[in-house]
């Protein structure tokens, strides 16, 4: 999965891709867009390996994406090279300054930042569909198709994200060839001082979060970046320190998941164990397409046991022994920490 980090410049944003990246980017400048692709920590697929021990051991990955932010606060819009690497990315994870920046003018005030950017989107998303509009009536679109944009119009001009319509109202198959930002799913990191790292989110800003259909979590990416750094015993006693129960790069991730619902599924044996991203409610058969689209094709069969199930017995042999094996076909859907084997044929 591909998340952005977005935001104002002076926000944080490469001291936040450090702290997740294990990186060392020099912070405090514009910069380039920058990539940097971590494993998802997963303690399942660790006991797992310990107990296959494969020649392979595969973690889901997550990159991100440092975009930096070409614009202050108070010039208006988003640089047209921001916006194209922004466009680009699955998933956006929106930097808030909460924190006195000398560098940068204005005091801190996450709220207003957030509003600000949110409503430079909405409007580089309303230029959009105003223009498919525009085609559409010209060249007489079927009604159900301009309805759909008219409604899109409608919620943007009332200043409200895209991603607060229904499924059914964005329809994406029209807008195919159009990358917009505020159908895209928005994770907001309040970037602190260290003493107010394990701060709860203002009510006010969680209000916002919520009618922006967001999700948020706040983080000292100065901090943290320098004890995702350390080994692992001296991370713990930093945290507490902190006040906080886990390093960043673990919250942000679950955060990340929640708000995306991704779940995890695994395959396992000798050659390779390994953890899979998908939707939660997919079925098998997509979910084995994730795998190789044979297995999509050709697909059977699954047999499924639970992590839980498979951990408490101990071995596939000793599963099967206890009548825990289930045999599920195409539809079922696939739940978190389902341990699979597709059977297919091809
Ligand atoms: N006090 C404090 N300073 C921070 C924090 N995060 C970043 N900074 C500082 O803010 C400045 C800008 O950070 P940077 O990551 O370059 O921001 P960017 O422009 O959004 O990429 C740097 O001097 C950082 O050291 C934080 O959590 N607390
Ligand atoms: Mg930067």
């Amino acid at each position: 999965m591909k998340i952005g980090l977005v935001g104002f410049a002076g926000s944080g944003k490469t001291t936040v891709f450090n702290t997740m990246t294990g990186l060392d980017v020099p912070v405090g400048y514009g910069g380039e867009v920058r990539l940097g692709t971590v494993r998802v920590p997963d303690e399942r697929i660790d006991r797992l390996s310990a107990m296959f021990d494969p020649k392979k051991t595969t973690y889901a990955e997550m990159t991100f994406c440092d975009v930096p932010g070409e614009h202050g606060a108070e010039r208006a819009g988003l640089s047209t090279r921001a916006l194209v690497t922004i466009r680009e990315q699955e998933a956006l994870a929106l930097v808030l300054r909460d924190f006195d920046n000398p560098a940068v003018e204005g005091d801190a005030d996450p709220l207003r930042d957030l509003n600000a950017f949110s409503d430079e989107c909405i409007l580089a998303d309303l230029a959009i569909i105003e223009g498919l509009l525009a085609r559409a009536r010209k060249e007489n679109l079927p009604p159900v198709e301009r309805g759909r944009l008219e409604r899109m119009q409608s919620v943007l001009e009332d200043g409200r994200p895209l991603r607060t319509l229904a499924a059914d109202e964005l329809d994406r198959s029209q807008l195919k060839g159009y990358q917009l930002l505020t159908d895209r799913p928005l994770l907001v990191v309040v970037n602190r001082d260290e003493d107010r790292a394990a701060e709860p989110l203002p009510d006010d800003l969680d209000a916002r979060l919520r009618e922006l259909g967001a999700a948020g979590l706040a983080l000292s990416a100065s901090v943290e970046a320098e004890i995702a750094s350390l080994d692992a015993e001296d991370q713990a006693a930093f945290l507490e320190d902190l006040g906080v129960a886990e390093p960043a790069l673990a919250r942000f991730i679950r955060a990340a998941y929640g708000l995306l619902d991704l779940i995890s599924f695994f395959t396992v044996g000798e050659d390779e164990v390994r953890a899979w991203t998908i939707a939660r409610g997919t079925t098998a058969r997509v979910a084995a397409g994730k795998i190789h689209s044979d297995l999509e094709r050709g697909f059977i069969r699954a047999e499924v046991m639970p992590y839980d199930v498979f951990i408490e017995h101990g071995s596939e042999h000793a599963v099967k022994e206890a009548g825990l094996l289930r045999v599920e076909g195409k539809d079922y859907i696939v739940a978190d920490g389902d341990i699979l084997h597709v059977r297919f044929n091809v």
